[in-house]
């Protein structure tokens, strides 16, 4: 059984990974949730339907997240009464948020709606968030930031997509998390799992909030031999999305270095890329066992390479 600590893009191929060596329905996935909002009135979980998508292989996958074959109908009509359209979600994606939404107002938790889209989706592991209550990420922008809301803090996606990750950040919070209790599942699959992978996810804004939710942290740290984790950071920079620059902002080093230095307390092992071999000698001062490997999933067969290394 591997259960698997998952953010957005990075997690999801390496999810697809894994469920092609080992069967799919021995996979558990603990999401991020501290992405979700509320959008036109809508409920949406990025990290969640990101996961969905591509383990059901419907993903955009130049876009990484949303689906493919997507139409963009529902978001011109928004344009013509001037509603906020920075945030893109294609008509078929639509159908997945007012579901969500639909369900969670008539009293379902979400673990439960994420189940049921899963199925639906014909997914056979399991999807759990990390906590049916809300756990919100919020972004400190720098005062040095060149934007009116230098200084502000902002919702994740405000700095994620309206701002597109181009402005620099002081600190990071996640709303709610001290009050927050694991969703049904999670503590279970992280005490019964023969292995615990944690994503190649950003190690601050994917995986901080999972494990900012009370219990998990300690779980992983009691299993620490049991824990392998992947670097998001290849030759200093992530693949997607703002993980170096958002290391290097907060006081880390943007390195498979850094990310060893935040997992060396939780993970006994850290997966690196060939692209980072001279690091590996850093990587155990850090106190990570290292083992190099062809860490870029440019396909699902480079996943599923990168998965069974893992496991090995
Ligand atoms: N990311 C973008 O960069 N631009 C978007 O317009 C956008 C829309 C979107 C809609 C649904 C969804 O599930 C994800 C979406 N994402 C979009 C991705 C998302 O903002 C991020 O990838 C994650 O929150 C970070 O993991």
């Amino acid at each position: 059984m591997i259960t698997a600590l998952a953010g957005g893009v990075g997690a999801a191929r390496l999810l697809e990974g894994l469920v092609q060596v080992v069967p799919p329905d021995e996979v558990t996935a603990i999401v991020n949730t501290g992405d979700d909002f509320v959008i036109h009135g809508l409920y949406v979980c990025p990290d969640l339907d990101t996961v969905t998508y591509t383990l059901a292989g419907v993903q955009n996958r130049a876009a990484g997240w949303g689906l493919a074959d997507e139409h963009w109908m529902v978001m011109e009509s928004l344009e013509r009464y001037g509603a906020p359209t920075w945030f893109r979600l294609g008509d078929r994606d639509l159908a997945t948020h007012l579901y969500r939404t639909g369900m969670l107002a008539s009293g379902v938790p979400l673990s439960s709606v994420t189940a049921s889209i899963a199925r639906a989706w014909g997914l056979r592991s399991h999807l759990l968030p990390m906590s049916d209550d809300a756990v919100r990420t919020r972004i400190t922008l720098d005062e040095s930031a060149s934007s009116e809301e230098a200084g502000c803090d902002v919702a994740f996606q405000d700095y994620f997509v309206r701002l597109a990750h181009s402005v620099p950040v002081s600190g990071v919070r996640f709303d709610g998390a001290s009050q927050a209790t694991p969703a049904p599942g999670v503590i279970e699959s992280l005490e019964t799992a023969d292995r615990i992978v944690i994503c190649p996810s950003n190690p601050i804004v994917s995986i901080g909030p999972v494990l900012a939710v009370p219990g998990i942290q300690h779980i992983l740290e009691s299993r620490r031999d049991s824990v392998v984790a992947i670097s998001p950071i290849i030759a200093g920079a992530a693949l997607k999305g703002p993980a170096d620059r958002m290391m290097a902002q907060l006081g880390h080093e943007a390195s498979a270095v850094g990310v060893a230095r935040i997992y060396a307390p939780l993970a006994a092992t850290l997966y690196i890329d060939e692209a980072d071999r001279d690091e590996a000698a850093r990587v155990e001062a850090a106190g990570m066992r290292c083992v190099v490997v062809p860490a870029v999933m440019s396909t699902p067969a480079h996943a599923a390479r990168l998965a069974e290394a893992c496991l090995r």
